[in-house]
């Protein structure tokens, strides 16, 4: 069956402290709702602003919690990344991401290529590639994975809205486990040969993402797609007020329970935002049928 993956945001404690008790809380939660697997340290979880040290520490937390757990250990160190990378081969966990080096440009693709293969060499199991061009400034297209091979690695996440280039990394590395990153693809996702979804969008509305992938399967297309509109809708207001910060409360809102602040210079919105996007959230859900029954079911 295909996957839902949630990219967990990070709670931190107003002092800018990751507060593991939050995380272990809101990724039990998201497990009983019916997600597949957690991934560990990514841009929904503000994984650039964690020291490797910090994403250590919440591997340890989460372990007791599940075992399904991807990963993410890229930083711009490639010391720190391979001491994460060595040190998560004790655990049983899925695998270990990275996205490629970030912020320089026009990096050449034999550095990138020499980056993946040194983690994997220290992981010594096949890893995984985290593609998110707008972010790092560098596309890992299908021919630099196809250059990386099935050896090396096992899976990729692709944040773009090109699903053709989903599509051609499955059609050149049949083997390859490919997700879709973005929250608006997941009835494409889903209804293509990719397989699943890794969605920040999760962290709040895990249930609607189950329930599109059972409407899909019970053949109920306009259902999923009604489901899928209510999804975008809200991650178009999380964007509105700035994701990173607004998913905190989209989370708090719709899950029922408190998941901390984001760190700083991620400003937490203030009492007057948070008001108002509670109450947008509230309206929209109001409007959808579909949603209330998925919801709150
Ligand atoms: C997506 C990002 C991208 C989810 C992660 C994810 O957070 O690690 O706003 O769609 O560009 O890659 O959340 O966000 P948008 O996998």
């Amino acid at each position: 069956m295909q996957k839902i993956i949630v990219p967990v945001i990070t709670p931190f404690d107003t002092s800018g402290k990751v507060d593991t008790e939050k995380l272990k809380k809101h990724v039990s939660n998201l497990l009983e709702k019916g997600v597949d697997a957690i991934f560990l340290a990514g841009t929904t979880g503000l994984g650039p602003m964690l020291s490797f040290r910090e994403k250590k520490e919440m591997l340890d937390a989460l372990c007791g919690v599940t075992q399904k757990i991807i990963f993410q250990i890229g930083e711009l160190n490639l010391e720190n990344v391979l001491t994460l990378a060595k040190e998560a081969k004790d655990y049983s966990i899925i695998g270990v991401a990275s996205y490629p080096p970030y912020y320089f440009p026009n990096l050449p693709e034999r550095w990138v290529l020499s980056y993946y293969e040194k983690i994997y060499a220290a992981y010594e199991h096949p890893i995984y590639v985290y593609n998110y061009p707008l972010a790092t400034g560098f596309n890992v297209t299908p021919s630099v994975l196809k250059q990386l091979g099935e050896n090396v690695v096992k899976g990729i996440k692709n944040t773009m809205n090109d699903l053709a280039q989903s599509l051609e990394y499955k059609y050149l590395l049949p083997k390859l486990e490919v997700y879709t990153g973005s929250d608006t693809l997941i009835v494409s996702s889903f209804a293509s040969a990719l397989d699943g979804v890794v969605s920040g969008a999760g962290n709040y509305v895990p249930h609607l993402l189950v329930k599109i992938r059972e409407l899909l399967k019970e053949h109920k297309t306009q259902d999923a797609l009604k489901v899928q509109s209510l999804v975008t809708k809200l991650t178009q207001l999380s964007k509105k007020y700035g994701s990173l910060s607004a998913n905190y409360v989209l989370t708090e809102e719709l899950m029922g329970y408190d998941v901390g602040v984001p760190r700083e210079p991620i400003f937490y919105l203030d009492e007057q935002q948070r008001f108002s996007l509670k109450s947008e959230i509230r309206e929209l859900i109001r409007e959808n049928e579909l949603a209330q029954s998925a919801l709150f079911r």
